[in-house]
């Protein structure tokens, strides 16, 4: 995700669209829980004092990020939702799983971007060890969850934009 020098967590860049009647579904990997957990905490509490009730926000666990992909699909494709927010963190190890998962998981929720019109929104975490993860789930670097969040609402709005 973001860089050190590209923090959204605390760049304002555009204005963030306020809409309380939309609809987003957050899509988490136990995988690093206390990690995904946090993740999962910044995007609900953001939109929340953005506006959005409870209700309009759901969210479902899956076992791990390389889940995330098929269960964003079934997500889009129930059209019950504006924007899906996939989060996960994978860590790097010693073989070339890391590698592999995340190739996966970015080149998989990519493709189902376009093959489709709901927004599905990166909220992975790709770190070579766990501290670079904590710095980023609320740590010294923000919380990524927080951007998901904001992009969720953006793509949403341009979404609303583009049918007008
Ligand atoms: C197996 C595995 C490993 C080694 N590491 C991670 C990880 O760092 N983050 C994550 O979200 N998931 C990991 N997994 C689980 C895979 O994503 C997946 O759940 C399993 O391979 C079963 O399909």
């Amino acid at each position: 995700m973001s860089s050190v020098q590209n923090n959204l967590s605390e760049v304002k860049g555009s204005k963030i669209p306020k809409n309380k009647n939309i609809k987003i579904c957050i899509v988490w990997a136990e995988w690093n829980t206390e990690i995904t957990s946090a993740l999962k905490k910044g995007a609900i509490d953001f939109l929340k004092a953005n506006g959005l009730s409870s209700a309009n926000i759901k969210e479902y666990s899956v076992p791990g990020a390389f889940e995330l992909v098929a269960a964003s699909r079934q997500i889009c494709y129930s059209k019950k939702f504006n924007a899906v927010i996939s989060i996960g963190c994978v860590i790097r190890g010693g073989t070339p799983h890391f590698e592999y998962i995340c190739q996966a998981v970015s080149i998989g929720l990519s493709q189902l971007n376009t093959q489709q019109n709901t927004p599905i929104i990166f909220g992975v975490l790709t770190t070579d060890n766990l501290q670079q993860a904590i710095d980023r789930a609320g740590g010294v670097h923000g919380n990524k969850g927080v951007e998901a969040a904001i992009t969720a609402l953006k793509m949403i709005d341009f979404n609303k934009k583009l049918k007008k």
